[in-house]
Formats: structure tokens, sequence, C-alpha cells
């Protein structure tokens, strides 16, 4: 055991994550049972066309084997393994699960971890993961154990690529830890080595804390509980201290590349006065000038019972889902898709002219009446599957300038509205997993063992039943394609995973909605303090209140 461990990491190294019954007698003994033929969740006949070889495949259930007849011959198993995109508790061991569950078909069984995400499939760089690197891994946060990388897999040389680095090591499957694009590419990866006759699969395994991977058959990503409960943490301290001191505001982003999931989990654990969730915003077709109005109201009326002080939620992906600006920020991605060369190197008020040239009057509109630093922001480089980089975004800042704008402009407004700017992303993304996060990433990477065993191509790692306690936990696998739509990335139409928004009718917003008055007014605020590992059951194991309430579970 490593040295650098601390106390709590040589103590959290010997817990032995625990597993669904299908799983507890060895990947071997598992009975895989296939439902009807599935569709995918919409464009299916583009879907289809785009992957002739494994669109359609059913959803799969296993059980744990009976007997002789359901059981698996024994042979060692080779596999590949990539942690893709951001960092996400728990990956290490989804890496453990896979090692174990391939161990259990046979001690001779492989594990090659590729570096630095996909580009190390792609050029053949990988290490072999034996017992001893696993064990300094397990429970652990972060991704270190081979890194991740942003790399996207399109061309048919990066294929071609791939297949000779599998074919060199004799891989069986290749598993990709992911969230939506690293999932879509290992189905288009899958589909590919299929076309090509290759004899290894391709997989992967549900990974984001942005929560927006997650449908009937993915009930949560993995990571998004450990992360929310970790970012719950610090805003129940910052609550403590708004509240001692009662002289700031405190404006607190929250990571989440899209979609609002953390900020509502955070506010459902925190109760903020101010949480903003993007989805509601652009259901309600708000205006960047009525969201700082909304924000400067409440901070006014605290402010008339002598509270100038309070916390706000702000979801990092906010600016996109508000309509003026979410219609610059897509024309942007496309003017500077296509005309990447044209502005490289130039200031930001030479960027802006000439992008403007480009884009619609009404953008450019938008894009002139923002401060320099956030149309700066808003012009960076989009990632390799063409989103924008919203976490370099300053959104909390924006509006707290934007706000107290607002309330100097308001004859009325006599208090005061100092505002602090936090960002929590990072603190959170590779965080000692919760026990539901070991757990569920450990299953998850077991079932994953039983799909390379099985040659389930093109499949995703599922674990199901998430809020009935472990040993109702069912194990599966739910073909990648089923997942899918067509979206417009980087200038063109893309088969992509479809992507989980804030349900505005769903149980976790409706709570919110139905108490956030309240909260905006008073200070009900909670401490969920930090994750624990040993203690009573209803502290230690609790998962969250997004899935809890998803669940019908509370
Ligand atoms: P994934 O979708 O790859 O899981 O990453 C999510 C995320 O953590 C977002 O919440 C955030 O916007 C983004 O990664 C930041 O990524 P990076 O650190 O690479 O800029």
């Amino acid at each position: 055991m490593s040295d650098n461990l601390s106390v709590l990491g040589k103590a959290r190294a010997a817990y032995q994550p625990k597993l669904p019954s299908a799983l507890q007698n060895g990947a071997l003994k598992v009975a895989v049972h296939r439902g009807a033929a599935t569709e995918s969740v919409s464009d299916q006949e583009k879907i289809k066309s785009l992957f002739p070889g494994t669109y359609g495949a059913p959803v799969a259930s296993f059980t744990s084997a009976c007997g002789c007849s359901c059981t698996s011959e024994s042979k060692p198993l080779r596999v590949g393994v990539v942690l893709s995109g951001g960092q996400a508790p728990g990956g290490h061991n989804v890496i453990a699960g896979i090692f174990d569950g391939i161990q259990s078909m046979s001690p001779d069984s492989a594990l090659f971890g590729f570096l630095g995400g996909p580009s190390g499939l792609e050029n053949g760089k990988y290490i072999q993961i034996d017992a001893k690197l696993m064990d300094a891994y397990r429970n652990t946060g972060g991704f270190d154990i081979i890194q991740s990388g942003r790399t996207k897999l399109e061309t048919t040389a990066q294929f071609d690529s791939c297949i000779k680095v599998a074919n060199e090591l004799k891989l069986d499957a290749i598993i990709i830890i992911g969230g939506d694009d690293s999932n879509t590419n290992a189905a288009v990866l899958g589909e590919y080595f299929q076309a090509k006759g290759a004899s290894c699969i391709v997989c992967g395994c549900p990974k984001t804390i942005d929560g927006d991977l997650k449908n009937e058959y993915v009930e949560t990503s993995f990571g998004f509980d450990t992360a929310v409960k970790t970012y719950s943490e610090l805003i129940g301290n910052i609550m403590r201290d708004a509240n001692s001191a009662q002289k700031y505001w405190h404006f607190i982003k929250l990571m989440g590349r899209s979609a609002s999931h953390i900020g509502l989990e955070a506010a459902l654990q925190t109760h903020p006065n101010i949480c903003l969730i993007s989805e509601e915003v652009k259901d309600k077709q708000m205006k960047l000038s009525q969201v700082i109005k909304h924000v400067a109201d409440i901070v006014a009326e605290r402010a008339e019972n002598g509270k100038n002080f309070g916390v706000a939620l702000i979801p990092e992906g906010l600016l996109e889902f508000i309509p003026d600006v979410g219609v610059l920020i897509a024309e942007l991605s496309e003017a500077i898709a296509h005309h990447e060369t044209e502005v490289e190197g130039l200031s930001t008020a030479a960027k802006v002219e000439k992008i403007c040239s480009w884009i619609s009057a009404e953008s450019a509109a938008v894009l002139n009446s923002l401060p320099a630093g956030i149309q700066a922001q808003l012009m960076l480089d989009r990632d390799s599957h063409g989103n924008v980089q919203v976490s370099l975004i300053e959104t909390e800042k924006l509006i707290i300038e934007m706000v107290s704008k607002e309330l100097k402009s308001r004859a009325n407004f006599k208090g005061k509205f100092a505002a602090l700017n936090h960002f929590f992303g990072y603190e959170g993304r590779c965080a000692a997993p919760s026990n539901f996060d070991a757990d569920y990433c450990y299953s998850l990477g077991y079932a994953a063992s039983v799909l390379a065993n099985n040659k389930m191509n093109g499949y995703m790692s599922s674990i199901r039943n998430l809020t009935k306690g472990i040993e109702n936990w069912s194990a599966g696998g739910v073909p990648i394609t089923m997942m899918m739509n067509i979206e417009r990335r980087h200038g063109a139409d893309k088969p992509v995973i479809q992507k989980a928004l804030v349900e505005l009718d769903g149980a976790p917003f409706k709570y919110f909605a139905a108490h956030r008055d309240t909260w905006a007014k008073t200070e009900s605020y909670t401490y969920p303090g930090p994750i624990q590992y040993w203690g009573p059951s209803e502290v230690c194991d609790a998962t969250n209140f997004t899935i809890m309430l998803e669940r019908g579970a509370m």
C-alpha cells in the first residue's frame, strides 16, 4: 500500500464494495436474458443507417446462473479500459470492478489501461493493470491511475489505429468509461470494429458528475452523488458564514456543462435563497435582463427586511439556456467552426467585429451588450466535441455585475449589496467516492466485464433499482444506439446520446419550486457536512434527493 495514503485513505482502501446479487457469484455465473429489439429515442431511420450492425440490439438483464447450462466456459479475457472526459468520483472503482470481474473468469485474464483518454487507445499508449496497482487505487477519487482526456475518435484513420492496437494486444473488449459524448464514441467505434470484422467489441460505462446521462435504464451517471455531496458540504459551510457575518451575498456557480441537475440537487440539500435552474429560464423564455431582475428582486426584498446577505446558486450552463444568449452561442460556435483560422490571434475587439459580420444582427447586438471579459470567454475555442467550455465563462461575476447595476438604478433600494463569487467544480470531481458511488461504480465495472465476456458490442453497463438497497439492485446492459438522437455539433448533424435535462414536471424540480419562496425570504439553510463512510446507514449509505424523488422513494 502506498505511503502517500492518509490515515482515512488507508482505512478506506480496505472497504469491499458491494455487488448486486446477480454478480455476487463471479462473472462466469451470470445468465444473460435478452429482451425485444430496440429503437433509438428519435431519428430512428437516420441512426439505423449509421449503425447498421449494432442498431436494434435488445436490452439485456443479468441473473445469477442456476447451474452449468447457464455458465460460460472459463477462459482468460483481455480487456482494455479508457477513462474519457471530465473526472468523476468512482472511476477507479469501475476499473476495480472490471479487474475483479475478469479475474473471476480466469487468473490469466489481463486488463490494459490506455493512458490519457481515447488518445491512449489511438496511439497504443497503455499500461497493464495488475493486482498491486489496482489495490493502490480502490475506493479512491480521481482518474489518475491512467488519466483521462477529451480526444474525440472520429476519423477512419483514428478508428483503424484503434483496431491495430486492439489486434496487437489481442483484446476481447474495450470498455470506455465516459459521458454522453464518450459513450457515443464507444458506439461509433464498436460499429466500425464490427463492420471491419474485428473480434474485439466496444462497450461503455455511464460517467459524469453532471448527472445528465440518464434514462429509464441508466438511473444516474456515476460521480454525481459524490460531487454534489461535496459541493453541498461547501455550500452549507458558506451559508453558516453568511448567516454569521450577515454582510455578504455569495454567488456560487456550480459545475454542470448543460443541465442544472447539480444546482438543483445542491439546492435540495442546502436550501439557498436563490437557485437558478437553466431549464426553467429557457422554458419561460426569460431574457438575460429578466433573469437579472428576478435575482435583484429577491436581494431587494431581503434588504427591506434588514437582510443584506444571502446565498445564490448559479448553474454553469445558464447562459446557453437564456434564449437570446443561447442563440448567440450557437451562432458563435457555427461561425468559429467555419472561420477558425481567420480569427486566430486577433484581439477580443477585433474578433467581435469580424464575428459580428457572420452572425445575425440580433446576436451581434447581444454580443456587443456584454462586458469584454465575457465576450472573450464566449469566443474561446470549443472542445473536441464542439461544446462551449462553459466552466471558463464567469457567469457568476456577470450576474453580480449586472444585479449591482440594476439595484443602483432602483431609487427605492436602500440596502447594501456586497457580493462574493465562488465556482465549485474541480473541488468535487475527484473526491473520494461516497459509499453509494463506490458500490455503484464497482458494480458497473463488474457488469461491464460480463458484457465483454458475452461479446455484447455497443452496449452500456447498467445497474438499476438504485433506491431499493443493493440486495435489490439489478444488473444488465443497454444498447447505446437506443439512447441516441441527431444533434447539430461543430456545424454538422451528428448522432449523439440524448442529454437528460432537468424536467420541470419532475418530482425534484416540483419539490424545489414548492419551497423556494420560503427559502428566499428565510435562512432555512441546512448544513449537510462531509461525506461519511462509517456510521449509521441512513448517514453513510443514503443516495441523493434527485434519484430518491425521481424514483418515488421519498
Ligand atoms: P464530462 O461531461 O466529460 O463528464 O465532464 C463534465 C464536466 O465536469 C462539466 O461539468 C464541466 O463543464 C466540464 O467537465 C469541464 O471540463 P474541463 O475541465 O475539461 O474543462
